[in-house]
């Protein structure tokens, strides 16, 4: 046994629940991708890049919730057929280094702090996927508790270096700049912190891997944290890009009507 959960075990109303929860992450996504990519234009050249990062974070997850809502269908429909977990981590595997990529890219940093940042930061968040993955289709409470904290570790390394560095450069930013970057940190905490919780849920509710209730948590938990995480941060990210055009070039403020 793999592990992954059952889904011809739900009852109506939770299989009915996880369906719309899907499909609200795969609506999220879409929508995202096409406002960013049409509205990459309207930034000054420079915070391009950003813009152009966030929508492949978005178009790389609509791919993958196409792919859970199919396997979570037929899983439920096929005789013999699981739920796959695994797309989960291959997303994020692929994201979140991107997400960590569009912050570093926003900020608009002196070459060499960006290279040192994402030389610490994408090793680490592939640790943090690859240690959590055991865990997630572990059966037993013991090695899900195990695998998590050492996922833990390299986790809270990236948040300590983001948060140090994402307040850094609230110094260096105009003003209107610095409380955007300051409400994006707070959106990084407090959307990452979901995934460990979801991960917990098992643990938490006192219901086993095998149970019901842990699993549509678990995936009403991670997909608001991925379209917090992706979505609401790529479009806060195209937010900053467009005061900082505006604070560098003032024809540009006056043309989009950034002040
Ligand atoms: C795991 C395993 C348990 C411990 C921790 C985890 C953290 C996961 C995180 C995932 C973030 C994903 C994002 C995706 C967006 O594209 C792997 C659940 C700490 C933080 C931001």
């Amino acid at each position: 046994m793999n592990g992954s959960f059952d889904v011809t075990m739900l009852s109506p109303d939770q299989f009915n629940t996880v369906y719309n929860v899907l499909s609200f992450g795969f609506a999220s996504m879409l929508a995202t991708t096409v406002f960013l990519y049409i509205s990459q234009a309207r930034v000054l050249p420079k915070y391009r890049q950003a813009i152009a990062i966030s929508a492949t974070v978005t178009l790389i997850a609509l791919y993958h919730y196409w792919r859970i809502f199919n396997s979570f269908e037929a899983a439920h429909a096929t005789a013999g057929a699981s739920f796959n977990e695994a797309y989960r981590y291959v997303d994020w595997l692929l994201t979140v280094p991107l997400l960590l990529l569009e912050t570093i890219a926003v900020l608009n940093l002196p070459s060499g702090e960006r290279k040192g940042l994402v030389s610490k930061l994408v090793p680490a968040s592939a640790a943090m996927i690859i240690l959590g993955y055991p865990g997630e289709i572990a059966v037993e409470n013991g090695p899900k508790m195990m695998w998590g904290a050492l996922s833990t570790l390299p986790f809270l390394y990236i948040l300590y270096i983001l948060f140090v560095q994402l307040t850094k450069s609230l110094e260096s930013q105009p003003r209107e700049v610095a409380a955007t970057v300051s409400r994006l940190r707070l959106l990084l905490i407090a959307t990452w912190g979901v995934y460990p919780i979801s991960y917990l849920l098992p643990v938490i509710m006192g219901d086993s891997a095998g149970g019901a209730g842990a699993f549509v948590g678990r995936q009403i938990g991670y997909t608001v944290a991925d379209v917090l995480a992706k979505c609401l941060f790529g479009l806060t990210i195209y937010k900053i890009a467009r005061l900082k055009s505006a604070a560098d070039d003032p024809a540009y403020a006056e043309a989009e009507g950034v002040h």
